[in-house]
């Protein structure tokens, strides 16, 4: 185990990057009297707002270039997950040999509950609200936080031994964790993402893997069994590297090694502990969100919420009043039926695969953004056999016309002639699909606001203008 460090008052910590995850940091550190230093890379004349935030709060900013001298002060440093382990600032603090840590592990060290931690590339937000909801509905406490918007450590604060912490970790989150150990870590899958960051597909998989990688044999790991990257981790597979107890699932009929599978269409469960008979939980038909992926995403939920001691026979009434998030598959409108969807929030190609695959009808695919460096040729296939035709938007609009050659495809200069355009391509009974492949900051604040443009503009198209 690594060496333990204390964040209290005779501490100084230094917290690089402003955006929701620092000021979050700083605010709770404050208010354990801890000395607090801030920075930020921004360019100086967007840094007005934090700066200020950062004194209400009692502490001091300090510019990039000023953290090589302020490291003799400091104790240890709280890294946003969005700070890459290259940037300058990092370096100047690892010259100083000083610890540093993400707000995930802060978040830990506060934690008096027992936390679930799911990660993998597409899915996450989704399980975890999920998690969240069939705790709820089985009448523990849950708090839900982490990557999926809300910064975990508020979430920590306030949560007592009682109570469950549910939270959507990164890999970037990941890689800055230290003793962080959760009770149930569940990995949904891997694909290929963030490649801009990370050097290859396995240094990307070790970022995930570290979820377990503090986990003893009295805490739980969900896994998929039908991921070959996540499958290798089951000793019949490959390398036995997961100490905790472990729930397998798959979404095949039967599986030797699978706790849930699929029976006759019935999401099936073998109980690990008493009679190991298998119990049918629910039908597929009572999980309302589309697509084979949240077939998958519920059976790693419903594991995840079985081994936080939730009964079966409650989570069989939760499940089915569960709906999907803002910007996952969210139908946002049908005019003269055509069916406008909002996935805004499949921000790499695999997710926009996956989304593609959900609809059994002729989809016009809204998609392109800022690539993250992963290839298009899978997307592509999938764009051949799903799509009718594509608008492509952004920076990576000419690799996504060219991923799906063969295939209509338009380019459009916002989002607003992106559906324009695509309601001129449908026809009745068609799905409008805006599931990008690509982070949005190219041409959006977030791939929230991108989604909201796409509802404005569905919205707008029922209004002509003028009227
Ligand atoms: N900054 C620097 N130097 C850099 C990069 C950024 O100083 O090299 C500064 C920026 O100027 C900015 C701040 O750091 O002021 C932003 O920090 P951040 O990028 O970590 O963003 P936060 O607002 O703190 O949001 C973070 C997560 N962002 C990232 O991981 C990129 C949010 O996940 C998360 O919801 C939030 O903490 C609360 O936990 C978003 C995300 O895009 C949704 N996640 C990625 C994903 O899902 O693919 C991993």
């Amino acid at each position: 185990m690594s060496e333990m460090f204390e964040f209290g008052a005779r501490d100084s910590v230094l917290v690089i990057g402003l955006g929701r995850s620092g000021l979050a940091s700083v605010e709770v550190l404050r208010e354990r009297g801890v000395s607090v230093y801030a920075t930020d890379e921004k360019a100086p004349g967007e840094l007005a707002e934090p700066i200020a935030t950062v004194e209400r709060l009692g502490a001091r900013f300090v510019p990039p270039a000023g953290v090589d001298a302020l490291a003799a002060r400091i104790t240890s440093a709280v890294l946003s997950p969005g700070v890459p382990p290259t940037s300058p600032v990092v370096q100047a603090v690892n010259r100083a040999n000083l610890p540093v840590v993400g707000e995930i592990e802060l978040a830990y060290r506060f934690c008096k509950a027992p936390i679930i931690a799911v990660t993998g590339t597409k899915g996450k937000s989704t399980t975890t609200a999920l998690i969240g909801h069939l705790l709820r509905a089985c009448g523990m406490n849950a708090r839900v936080g982490g990557n999926i918007g809300n910064p975990l450590i508020k979430e920590v604060i306030g949560a007592g031994e009682g109570d469950w912490v549910v939270a959507e970790v990164s890999s970037f989150q990941l890689e800055t964790i230290r003793a962080f150990k959760p009770r149930i870590a569940v990995l949904l899958n891997l694909s290929p993402d963030h490649l801009d960051r990370y050097y290859s597909m396995e240094e990307y998989a070790e970022a995930k893997y570290r979820i377990f990688a503090n986990q003893g044999l009295n805490d739980w790991f969900v896994g998929n069994l039908d991921d070959p990257r996540i499958a290798q981790l089951h000793w019949r597979y490959g390398e036995n590297r997961v100490q905790a107890r472990q729930l397998w699932f798959t979404l095949k009929e039967h599986e030797e090694w699978a706790t849930m599978f699929r029976r006759d269409g019935t999401l099936t469960y073998v109980p690990v502990a008493g009679d190991p008979r298998p119990v049918s939980l629910v039908g597929r038909d009572a999980i309302a969100l589309p697509g084979q992926h949240n077939v998958r995403n519920a059976m790693a939920a419903l594991l995840a919420a079985l081994a936080a001691g939730c009964e079966p026979a409650g989570l069989r009434d939760a499940i089915s009043s569960f709906r999907a998030m803002p910007h996952r598959l969210e139908s946002v409108s049908e005019i003269d039926g055509v069916l406008f969807v909002d996935d805004s929030k499949s921000t790499n190609p695999h997710s926009t695969i996956a989304a593609l695959s959900s609809f059994q009808r002729p989809v016009i695919l809204i998609a392109g953004g800022r690539a993250k460096g992963t290839a298009f040729d899978e997307l592509g296939a999938a764009i051949r056999r799903r799509a009718k035709a594509v608008v492509a938007i952004g920076e990576a609009a000419g690799d996504i016309v060219r991923a799906g050659e063969g295939v209509p495809a338009i380019r459009a200069s916002s989002m607003e002639d992106a559906v324009r355009r695509a309601r001129e391509l449908s026809a009745p009974g068609d799905v409008v699909l805006l599931s990008p492949a690509c982070a949005s900051f190219d041409m959006f604040a977030s791939a929230e606001d991108r989604g909201e443009r796409f509802a404005a503009a569905v919205a707008a198209l029922r209004e002509p203008a003028g009227a």
